[in-house]
């Protein structure tokens, strides 16, 4: 007799996409359209749009231009979207990754508010368990993270956060409904591209903003501007060329970098070059040279240039000096572009406070305690950073064959073979994982070339009856020395307090996570292990 109340059965799948962001979408698209596989997306948050859907802090911008920061997979999809803005705005950002889901009709694959919990390889059926939150299960060939790089909010271990009497938030996990900081005493933590980004819209707003800095940062201003009707014109009629372009660059940009020496030109016509690229503004500015991050003493010059800029912008020179004493190499963190963040130090409702000489010690319920002061507070910001690049992907308690946790495999930091695949994890691949070019390029081009990678690499193996690939400890370990070459022979690695080196999470290895070798030299390592049948993996 049948049982009057069976267990659900385990929903099976061809393949689950974890997020539905810029990876998730696309991957999806990839594998229903194209190869007509059964694919289901699992999507924590209410919406499409990843890292956007969560990012909603004031001022939250791409720095990477509006033109270039999209999929270029489809003309027709191209050709039907326009930007309003040199860089896109959150808000926009949404509604374009509302736009293509809409033309590709993805949400019907998208199971939104369902956060997984835990992945698992079953070794006997040879298929990856997927749980979510609510303990449901379902189960697929194929497990694909899209789960971004910058998604896991680190918010500081600081005593007495519990105890405050005001709101506090994360920049990564702003709430939809905003936050009013009218007649409110703001402190903002963190001076990085988000801190700086939210500076001067905060300080709009609010009564008096604390900028609580630990380390001083370089930036450049964007130079953001409504785009002409012209270059949105140029823009529609020139998908290929657009397409070109950024797969043409090392960081996906539509910008080279300029085939010259720093020492190659004189003093003058140097800061003739840094001149024009301060007011041409945005991520360009490290683009002026070719050794800016190769030569510690040429990346000095365009140090020295930016550090005049802030002491010119500044007028209070004890605020001047303490914004210009940065200790690491231009671009060794990455590099912020701003709109108006060193002169809203110019304004009477801004305070800048020097966490690195008196740390905070402790969170009072009226505000933040330094070493030297205490200051009171009704909104604390913080825009601490991310557990990035492992953070997102060990918070899925993923375990493989034998019921290995990826968080051991992981101990000593990331390992992995092309940031796609590791030895024990059949059939899971990570979109931008560690060890992938991802976070030192701009993202969508990444994200397209890995997602085209994986789809191919699946129909080559639906293509011969195959089922099963997995990567060898061999060729993680090749991989793995190739990424630290990379990062070695720049000077990224001098930034010892950067979260490319996972120096911003206590506890986490410090091991430089992303290829620092360019887009360029990846795409074509990853061609060349496809054209020798996927060398490095067995497919059986
Ligand atoms: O985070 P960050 P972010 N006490 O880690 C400080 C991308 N992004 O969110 O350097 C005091 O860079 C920390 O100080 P220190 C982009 O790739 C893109 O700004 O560790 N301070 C640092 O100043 C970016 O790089 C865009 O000493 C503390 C700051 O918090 C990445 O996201 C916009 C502290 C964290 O800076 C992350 O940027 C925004 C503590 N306990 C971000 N803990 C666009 O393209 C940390 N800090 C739009």
């Amino acid at each position: 007799m049948p049982d009057v109340n069976p267990a659900p059965e385990p929903r099976t799948f061809d393949a689950i996409i974890i997020g539905a962001g810029f990876s998730g979408l696309y991957q999806l698209l990839s594998l229903r359209d194209r190869l007509g596989m059964k694919v289901q997306v699992l999507e924590a948050g209410d919406g499409v749009g990843g890292t956007w859907y969560w990012n909603r802090y004031p001022g939250a911008r791409c720095d990477s231009e509006s033109h270039i920061y999209n999929y270029t997979f489809s003309k027709e999809l191209f050709e039907g979207w326009e930007w309003s803005e040199r860089y896109p705005e959150q808000p926009e950002i949404m509604r374009y990754m509302n736009y293509v889901a809409d033309h590709f009709d993805l949400r019907r694959d998208i199971r939104f508010g369902t956060r997984v919990v835990g992945a698992r390889y079953d070794d006997a059926a040879e298929r990856w368990s997927v749980t979510t939150e609510a303990g449901e299960t379902l189960t697929a060939q194929f497990l694909i993270t899209a789960v971004g790089c910058l998604s896991t909010a680190n918010v500081p271990d600081i005593p007495g956060l519990g105890d405050f009497a005001g709101q506090w938030y994360h920049s990564g996990e702003w709430p939809h409904e905003g936050v009013d900081f009218t007649g409110k005493r703001v402190g903002l933590v963190g001076t990085g591209s988000t801190g700086i980004q939210a500076t001067p819209v905060i300080a709009e707003a609010a009564a008096h903003l604390t900028v609580f800095q630990r380390t001083a940062n370089y930036s450049v201003p964007a130079q953001n501007a409504p785009l002409t009707p012209e270059f949105k014109q140029w823009v529609r009629q020139n998908h290929a060329e657009v397409r070109r372009a950024t797969r043409s660059t090392t960081n996906g940009q539509a910008f080279a970098i300029e085939d010259r020496s720093v020492f190659d030109v004189t003093p003058e016509e140097r800061l003739a070059i840094y001149e024009a690229a301060w007011a041409k503004g945005g991520l360009q500015f490290r683009a002026t040279f070719r050794d800016l991050l190769l030569d510690k003493a040429a990346n000095d010059t365009a140090a020295e240039f930016l550090k005049n800029k802030i002491r010119e912008i500044v007028k209070d020179p004890a605020t001047a000096d303490l914004l210009a004493d940065i200790d690491h190499p231009y671009a060794a963190k990455r590099p912020p572009i701003d709109s108006g963040y060193f002169a809203s130090f110019n304004r009477d409702n801004v305070t800048l406070v020097d966490v690195r000489a008196a740390p905070i010690e402790r969170i009072t319920p009226a505000g933040i305690r330094t070493g030297a002061a205490e200051y009171p507070l009704d909104i604390i910001v913080f825009a601490t950073g991310f557990d990035a690049l492992t953070g997102p992907l060990l918070k899925l308690n993923i375990q493989g064959r034998g019921g290995q946790p990826l968080a051991r495999a992981w101990e000593a930091g990331p390992r992995n073979y092309l940031g796609l695949q590791v030895a024990g994890f059949p059939n899971l691949f990570t979109i931008t994982g560690p060890g992938s070019p991802s976070v030192l390029t701009n993202m969508p081009v990444a994200i397209e070339q890995h997602v085209d990678w994986i789809t191919d690499c699946i129909a080559h193996m639906r293509a011969r009856g195959l089922t099963h690939i997995e990567t060898s400890e061999a060729a993680m370990d090749g991989w793995v020395a190739r990424v630290n070459a990379a990062a070695n022979a720049t000077l990224l690695p001098q930034a010892h307090h950067s979260w490319y080196l996972g120096a911003n999470v206590p506890g986490k290895p410090r091991v430089f996570m992303p290829y620092a070798g360019g887009m360029i030299r990846y795409r074509a390592i990853c061609e060349e292990v496809a054209a020798k049948g996927y060398e490095g993996f067995t497919l059986r």
